[in-house]
């Protein structure tokens, strides 16, 4: 007998609702959830292919530990036992900082991402903490906390009332979006079309999102903060800025003029390949469009100058009165945000407040640059221990991050290893233990990250849609253990974590006088909580306190865990409102629209006009039926055009000799890869496409289908050097690269 129940889907930003079959403790079946508030039924085929990924044979269903060198099966207890003895004796002897911490992607796609890493580097107190942002978005992260105090105030573009949407270095018709949690956003561009709005995206690849605009632009990689930064310049030099509603809001526009006067169209447009004209034709739409927004990701963050690129999108958004504006860019307000301050001076944002061991990199939002992992481990100084023991949590660096030989090194020689991944594969084949969290199916869903990133305001959750599996130990409880088995509490209960983290939430939270339980005693709202576990219990302490909660009876009709569970296809909270100035939290309360560390990295973008390097450039790309390194061990979802392939541009090939299906040789600074060549239109002259997440013939995995068909790891063609140097986020695209024809492939 099949049943239906509801699941979030975990496999992209999109956060579509899904409607599952079940059969037994068997996913067969997932369709769009049409009365998902905020999906309202559009699924993509990787949703569709939840059970495939869900029930994939190679999920690791036990424990592993290393013992006489190979990696067992094994219980629960002698896990955590393991991680016990293996890390306490490095913070002990060492010091905190030896332990390195790596988070990668996936923890922003589960609740124990979300609700329990924040405690482990607390418990810890390591400053060595690696993550997937440096990979990927702490450009922005940085940018919004130098312009408005809190690196986590990300202005997302409001698609569905836009008039006009500039698109740099994104491709949501493959990754359905990202920093912009939008179901459907395909639907949603069409929309935009359909009302008669604009689209312009730009981008090195004529992507499947380029074909849907109005207009392509096919900018040389690595330059969109020369376009960018000229954009601005027209804006000031034809009287096109028009602050609206932000002008009281805004400090320092006659700074910033003064600092893009010299990025002139004519000055960018032979380092950017693209005509003054066209430039001033582009600031003028922007300028003329009402209301419009300009929207940067990947492609404008993992670049040499991420941050300024990541900066100027929102100074353009800001002179143009479109920041903070319905259809232009707008703060969401998620049901588990904090309790919204009132409006009012801030800390502000801080970087560097340590640095690196190695490579002397600067924190950024508390992070080192996860390209300099495999140094901090393999390179000793006199400025301290370098890291010994590695806990990573849902992250593959040695495919993810550059130079993966350096890495898969690197690990090997660590004195403990602990993965909490539900693979053995590239990186937690190094581990001495393997936690393996359950099938999402298994797991409770809400999204915590992408609510506070998305284009309404809503709520969902779901609750597990099968039940945990005998012999399975729920995410949620398995870091619970983890932390108290790394900060010297092994063996103590797991709700003591949970526990915790309530006492100190709401004995800070009675003491803020916005706070609705302001002066009220925190154990009588303790025992308020309801909830069926810890991590429910949790969500219900934020979604009370949180701005649409019920304040613990203070507003009697507000959220609750026993409101959203009534609701099981979600709460619509309304569409994006404008929230400034309560955001921010700058020292001045007001946007800072030129600070200081960006002052100081606008003479490296301007040496960059006049910089054209001569040779081939390396760009990524996304497959709609992927996701970065850990979805090609699914047949369902591999094959067709979903291959690790190169592309070329036709007059490229021809000058290089190289002919379609054939081999050829890629070197960059940090190695070389053999990849099967894809000659097409689809990528501008001049530049080379290989998608990233491959590169699964490493010995000792056990993803029996990705290893049929490996695909080469395109990070190995970096060493690591290549750095944004305000974020530390590595530059992935534009990269130096040679080819060499290696003839037709039999
Ligand atoms: N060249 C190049 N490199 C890139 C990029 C690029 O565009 N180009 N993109 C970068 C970006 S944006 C990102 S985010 C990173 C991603 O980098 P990573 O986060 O390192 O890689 P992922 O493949 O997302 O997955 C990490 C691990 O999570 C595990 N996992 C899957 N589901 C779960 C779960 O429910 N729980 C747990 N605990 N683990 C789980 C997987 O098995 C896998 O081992 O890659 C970056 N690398
Ligand atoms: N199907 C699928 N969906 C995914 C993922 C996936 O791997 N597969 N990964 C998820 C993750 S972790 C993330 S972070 C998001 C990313 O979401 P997106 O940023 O939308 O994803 P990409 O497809 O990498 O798009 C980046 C685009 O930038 C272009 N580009 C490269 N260099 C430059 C440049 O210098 N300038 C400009 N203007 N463009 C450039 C590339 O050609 C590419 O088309 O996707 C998420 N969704
Ligand atoms: S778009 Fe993303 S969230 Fe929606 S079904 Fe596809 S993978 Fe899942
Ligand atoms: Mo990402």
């Amino acid at each position: 007998m099949s049943r239906s129940a509801l699941r979030i889907c975990p496999l992209c930003e999109a956060t579509c609702g899904l409607t599952l079959t079940v059969d037994g403790t068997r996913v067969t079946g997932a369709r769009g959830d049409r009365d998902d508030v905020f999906s309202k039924g559009f699924i993509c085929p990787k949703g569709a292919a939840f059970g495939a990924v869900d029930g994939d044979p190679d999920r690791l269903r036990t424990p592993l530990v290393r013992s006489g060198g190979e990696l067992r099966e094994a219980t629960w207890e002698e896990a955590f036992d393991t991680v016990a003895a293996g890390i306490r004796p490095v913070v002990e002897r060492y010091g905190p900082h030896a332990v390195g911490v790596v988070l990668g992607n996936p923890n922003v796609h589960t609740m124990a991402g979300a609700l329990y890493p924040p405690v482990l580097l607390a418990g810890l107190g390591t400053r060595s903490l690696f993550t997937a942002s440096t990979v990927d978005q702490m450009p922005k992260h940085v940018s919004s906390g130098l312009l408005y105090g809190d690196a986590n105030a990300i202005p997302v573009p409001d698609l569905d009332r836009t008039g006009h949407l500039l698109l740099i270095g994104a491709n949501p018709l493959e990754s359905n979006g990202s920093l912009c949690t939008a179901p459907d956003f395909p639907g949603r561009l069409k929309a935009l079309r359909a009302r008669g709005g604009t689209l312009t995206v730009v981008d090195p690849r004529r992507t499947r999102t380029a074909k849907l605009a109005d207009r392509h632009i096919a900018i040389r990689p690595g330059t969109d903060a020369l376009l960018l930064a000229a954009l601005a310049h027209v804006l000031f030099e034809e009287d096109l800025v028009a602050l609206g509603d932000l002008a009281p809001h805004v400090r320092g526009l006659d700074d910033l003029r003064a600092a893009t006067e010299e990025f002139t169209p004519e000055g960018v447009a032979a380092a950017c390949d693209v005509e003054p004209a066209l430039i001033r034709t582009l600031a003028r739409e922007l300028a003329a469009a009402d209301p419009a927004a300009v929207y940067g990701r990947i492609g404008s963050c993992t670049v040499p100058h991420g941050t300024l690129a990541s900066w100027l999108v929102d100074i353009l958004n800001i002179l143009t009165g479109n920041l903070d504006r319905p259809g232009g860019v707008l703060f969401p307000q998620a049901a588990t945000d904090r309790t919204p301050r009132p409006a009012g001076p801030g800390h502000g944002f801080r970087l560097g407040r340590w640095h690196s061991r190695v490579g002397r990199h600067p924190e950024a939002k508390g992070e080192l640059p996860i390209s300099a992992l495999a140094e901090e481990i393999d390179t000793a100084t006199e400025e301290g221990e370098p890291v010994r023991a590695v806990i990573a949590v849902a992250a593959n660096p040695v495919l993810s991050a550059p130079d993966g030989d350096r890495l898969d090194k690197a690990l090997a020689s660590l004195d403990f290893m602990v993965s909490v991944d539900p693979y053995l594969n590239e990186t937690s084949r190094h581990a001495d233990v393997v936690l393996p969290p359950p099938p999402p199916s298994q797991s409770p869903h809400h999204d915590f990250a992408f609510n506070t990133l998305a284009v309404r305001n809503q709520v969902r959750y779901t609750r597990p849609a099968v039940p945990l599996e005998p012999g399975r130990m729920a995410e949620t409880e398995i870091m619970a253990r983890l932390i108290l088995a790394v900060t010297g509490l092994h063996g103590s209960e797991p709700s003591a974590v949970d526990d915790l983290v309530i006492g100190q939430t709401l004995g800070k939270a009675v003491r803020e006088e916005h706070s609705p339980v302001h002066g009220r005693d925190p154990r009588e709202l303790a025992e308020q909580l309801t909830g069926e576990s810890g991590p429910e219990k949790r969500l219900d302490m934020m979604l009370r306190l949180g701005p649409y909660g019920d304040g613990f009876g203070a507003r009697p009709d507000g959220l609750s865990l026993t409101v959203l569970l009534a609701h099981p296809h979600g709460i619509d909270l309304g569409p994006l409102e404008s929230r400034l100035p309560q955001p921010l939290k700058t020292p001045s309360g007001a946007v800072e629209l030129l600070p200081q560390p960006i002052a100081e990295d606008l003479p490296r973008l301007r040496r960059a006009m006049a910089e054209r390097p001569d040779g081939l450039v390396l760009v990524g790309r996304r497959h709609l039926r992927s996701n970065n390194s850990w979805m090609h061990n699914v047949p369902a979802l591999t094959g067709g055009t979903n291959r690790c392939t190169l592309h070329l541009n036709p007059t490229d090939a021809a000058r290089l000799d190289v002919r379609d299906g054939a081999d050829v040789r890629v070197k960059g600074a940090g190695g070389e890869v053999v990849a099967r060549a894809e000659v097409t239109e689809d990528v501008r002259p001049g530049v080379v496409s290989l998608p990233h997440g491959w590169g699964h013939d490493r010995p000792g995995t056990r993803l029996g289908h990705a290893s049929t068909t490996p695909g080469v790891n395109v990070n190995q063609l970096l060493d690591g050097s290549l750095l944004d140097p305000l974020s530390g986020n590595a530059v992935l695209n534009g990269i130096p690269v040679e080819l060499t024809a290696l003839g037709r492939a039999g």
